[in-house]
């Protein structure tokens, strides 16, 4: 990857954008193509992989710009080689709904209903026909600040408390496609979800609500729409009734043949934007100049451009940005550290899911940054997944590890067994996860200046992903289905 290369662009791009020229103009005739597609995809996580099928099945030619060297964003599948086991550490559960089952169908990708199949008894080996995510394990709690032992409050009335998150969730059915909210914006939305709960007297469904939202931080105080977008009504609704997963634990082939579908002459990998001038182009299309892995740069003129990548200034240097733009992805004040982990070495019981809690903090919950959970993954000796997590996205991947690193100490120490140097088979960043804006904005419009951008520069401009909607690939492939094509192929 040229990143030194891609780091003067970076930099000719804002210097450039600085004194009004454009990089474009300054690289007249320095790309070694010009590609020209109906639509041009930016990310191919869940939502661009996604969009650039659809697209392609109602005729539409398409490009994806792809950072990473392969499709698939948060799915991250570890293949052990020796015994061809395949272990999801990223992206594993999906609702059983038709866009679910077409997506999967369409690649000939099987999947499993999670709460139909004989798992093992905890305690007994892992049924080695069934993925990963399926070894069933008692769990222990304790603080991994310390290793001290920590048997978590179990709140009475669970079953009443999450009735009533679904009736109060239920007012808002609209979160469930993006962020089209009414004006005002209802103040139970912008309030920290602590206190929606405590509103609805929902607080016993707390516990249950944080086990499923991991990567979402401080969960009692980020404004209630994001909380209950991440975990919405359609997961209370499938958590009894089964999820699914892929049927052998390897998320990672839906993006393999999805990748073959879309071909490799429509995909640029380990490619990045380096400028864009889309306002006034001779052509009335939108042009994009890409940094690629082998060919360097490449023009894209597009007839409409579908952006799905985190939209943080970071993300979006070198674009020529409108004002409105300008003014929404400047709001993010935050986001979340999420990391994930695959780790070997550890030694200690592996029918032992190893749980972090704190005794003096509402609902137990893990003073963080931290592992949320040490877990043995059962089909492999002595491998465990290891997820950390923090409150800002600020610690770097180095940091996170080693901080994961001496926790795994504290755990052995704890549970008097030899202290091992762990041996890491992933430890993949997800960090920025789920960028954020002030409880004020929220009130004062932001989500309606956010979906007023669709179909902007005269019905070229379009966005999809986690920051148009939420981090969940079954609702961001509905959302596209719903929401974005529609509006893209003007038959909204
Ligand atoms: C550990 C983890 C577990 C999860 N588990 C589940 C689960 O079980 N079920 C579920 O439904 N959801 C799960 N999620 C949420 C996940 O589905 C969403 O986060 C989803 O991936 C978001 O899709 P997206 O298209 O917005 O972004 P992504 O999937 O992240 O796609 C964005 C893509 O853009 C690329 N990119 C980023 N910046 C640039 C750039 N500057 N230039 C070019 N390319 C760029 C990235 O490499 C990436 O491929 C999980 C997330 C994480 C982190
Ligand atoms: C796409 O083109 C094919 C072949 O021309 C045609 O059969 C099909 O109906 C078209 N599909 C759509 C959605 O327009
Ligand atoms: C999944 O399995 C559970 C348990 O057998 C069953 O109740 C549920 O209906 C199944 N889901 C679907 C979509 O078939
Ligand atoms: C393991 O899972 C398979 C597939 O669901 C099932 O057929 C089998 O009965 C299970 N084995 C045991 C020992 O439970
Ligand atoms: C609040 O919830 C608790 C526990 O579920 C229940 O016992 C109590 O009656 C509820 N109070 C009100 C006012 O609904
Ligand atoms: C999992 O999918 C990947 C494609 O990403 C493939 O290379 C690998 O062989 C698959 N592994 C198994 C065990 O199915
Ligand atoms: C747009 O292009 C036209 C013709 O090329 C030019 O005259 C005009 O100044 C341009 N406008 C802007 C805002 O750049
Ligand atoms: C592992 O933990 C289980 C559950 O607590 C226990 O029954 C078993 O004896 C432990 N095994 C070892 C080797 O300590
Ligand atoms: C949304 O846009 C309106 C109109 O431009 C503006 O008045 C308002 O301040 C914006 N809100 C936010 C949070 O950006």
């Amino acid at each position: 990857m040229h990143s030194s290369a891609l780091t003067v662009l970076a930099y000719c791009a804002s210097l450039a954008s600085a004194r009004g020229w454009s990089t474009i103009e300054i690289n007249d005739g320095q790309w070694s193509e010009v590609i020209e597609r109906d639509v041009c995809v930016i990310g191919g996580g869940a939502s661009g992989t996604h969009a650039a099928v659809s697209l392609l099945d109602s005729n539409k030619s398409v490009v994806i710009v792809e950072r990473n060297d392969h499709l698939g964003g948060h799915t991250r599948t570890y293949l052990d080689t020796a015994t061809g086991i395949p272990i999801d550490i990223g992206v594993v559960i999906f609702h059983p709904v038709p866009v679910v089952f077409d997506f999967f169908s369409k690649f000939d990708v099987p999947l499993i209903n999670m709460s139909a199949v004989v798992a093992n008894e905890p305690g007994q080996p892992a049924n080695f026909s069934l993925p990963a995510n399926l070894y069933s394990i008692f769990q222990v709690n304790s603080d991994f600040r310390d290793g001290s032992p920590v048997t978590p409050d179990v709140p009475s009335g669970q079953a009443e408390a999450i009735e009533r998150l679904a009736e109060a969730m239920a007012q808002y059915p609209y979160l469930l496609e993006g962020y089209d909210l009414p004006d005002p914006v209802p103040e139970d939305l912008y309030m920290p979800f602590g206190a929606f709960i405590e509103k609805y007297n929902a607080t016993a469904a707390f516990p249950l609500v944080y086990q499923i939202s991991q990567g979402m931080g401080d969960l009692l105080n980020v404004a209630t729409i994001y909380a209950i977008k991440y975990f919405n009504l359609k997961d209370l609704q499938y958590i009894s009734s089964g999820y699914y997963t892929e049927a052998r634990g390897n998320n990672s082939l839906l993006y393999a043949r999805a990748s073959q579908y879309i071909g490799a002459e429509n995909m640029l990998l380990e490619s990045s934007i380096v400028s864009t001038n889309r306002k006034n182009t001779t052509h009335g299309q939108l042009e994009l100049l890409v940094s690629t892995r082998d060919e360097g740069l490449k023009l894209l003129q597009c007839g409409q451009v579908l952006l799905t990548i985190p939209p943080t200034l970071n993300n979006l240097r070198g674009w020529d940005l409108t004002p409105e733009e300008l003014s929404v992805f400047t709001q993010y004040i935050t986001a979340n550290g999420y990391w994930t982990g695959l780790v070997k070495n550890v030694g200690m019981n592996q029918t032992i899911s190893n749980v972090n809690s704190a005794a003096t903090t509402p609902f137990n919950i893990p003073v963080l940054p931290a592992l949320y959970q040490l877990t043995p993954v059962g089909v492999l000796d002595d491998v465990w997944w290891a997820k950390f997590a923090a409150n800002n996205p600020t610690l770097t991947k180095e940091e996170a590890k080693s901080y994961a690193e001496r926790q795994i100490a504290t755990l052995q120490k704890a549970n008097d067994i030899p202290v091992t140097q762990p041996e890491w088979l992933e430890f993949e960043s997800h960090t920025p996860f789920h960028l954020q804006v002030t409880f004020e904005a929220i009130k004062d419009g932001f989500f309606r200046n956010l979906t007023a951008l669709q179909g902007g520069l005269d019905g070229k401009m379009f966005y999809s992903g986690a920051a148009f909607h939420t981090h969940h690939s079954t609702l961001l492939w509905q959302f596209n289905q719903d929401v974005v094509i529609p509006q893209m192929m003007g038959t909204a």
